[in-house]
């Protein structure tokens, strides 16, 4: 199963399902938070013609974070999904990196798709934009200790075992936070992540949903795991 988070991509989700279909036949859920531009018609027009497409329908925008969750909460119920994937819907992520992490996960319970695993990979960044992200993964791993290159990457696949942790595990963060959270709370538990290279491309069409309080979310979720590690530890802090 493909989990794709949507808000607003109406001018993307056809390509995206399009260039998924070119590669594989995977199930794919989109999670729309009610977007207004009509991207929840557009994938229930392609779920018509294709069953292997559903479309969770959320009333409000209220995060990737919580968009996310609700998805993991369906699967979980549903049952029987051995393996899962997150993708963006705004072409960022190319499907075409599907198959070697897809393969991946047969050694990893978890798999990152990293864009600076092998040097960096990705096209059409300003250098401000790059700098922000690359250097938001060296105070992400200074400050957790997790060992990762990419861990804000939101393109990734896990074993379809680890949905009970991921909807149970105390996961809090709402926004893009969710993603680091999420990948804190799989490398605690002990599991093996293990990370594959992508090329990374900047969306063409659409507008980012980066807000001002996603970003402080962002800030604040690294130091926020690591004294919660500290407090299960029972080193308390005064
Ligand atoms: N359901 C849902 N999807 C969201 C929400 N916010 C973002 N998304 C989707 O999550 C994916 C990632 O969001 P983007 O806006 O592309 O974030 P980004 O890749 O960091 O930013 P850009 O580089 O500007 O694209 C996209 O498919 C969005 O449509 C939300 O609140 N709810
Ligand atoms: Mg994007």
């Amino acid at each position: 199963m493909i989990l794709v988070p949507t808000y607003n991509e109406v001018s993307n989700v056809e390509l995206f399902y399009e260039a998924v279909r070119e590669v594989c036949d995977f199930d794919l859920m989109f999670i729309d938070d009610a977007s207004p531009d009509g991207t929840g018609d557009k994938v229930k027009e392609i779920a018509r013609k294709d069953r292997g497409v559903r479309l969770l329908e959320r009333s409000a925008k209220e995060g990737l974070g919580r968009a996310y969750r609700h998805a993991f909460s369906v699967l979980l119920e549903s049952g029987g999904w051995d393996r899962v994937f997150m993708m963006d819907a705004d072409l960022s992520h190319r499907p075409i990196h599907l198959d070697a992490m897809d393969e991946a996960l047969d050694e990893y319970s978890m798999v990152l798709g990293s864009r600076y695993v092998q040097g960096v990979s990705v096209l059409n960044w300003s250098i401000i934009r790059l700098n922000l992200s690359y250097f938001a993964n060296v105070y992400i791993r200074v400050v957790t200790g997790m060992p990762f290159t990419d861990c804000t990457s939101g393109f990734r696949a896990f074993r379809g075992d680890l949905l009970p942790l991921l909807v149970s595990g105390g996961i809090r963060a709402s926004g893009y936070a969710f993603l680091v959270e999420t990948l804190h709370t799989v490398w605690k538990s002990g599991v093996a992540v293990g990370e594959v290279p992508i090329v990374f491309v900047e969306r063409r069409s659409g507008t980012s949903k980066v807000s001002a309080r996603v970003f402080a979310e962002s800030l604040l979720t690294p130091p926020r795991l690591k004294l919660t590690g500290i407090f299960r530890n029972g080193n308390k802090i005064q």
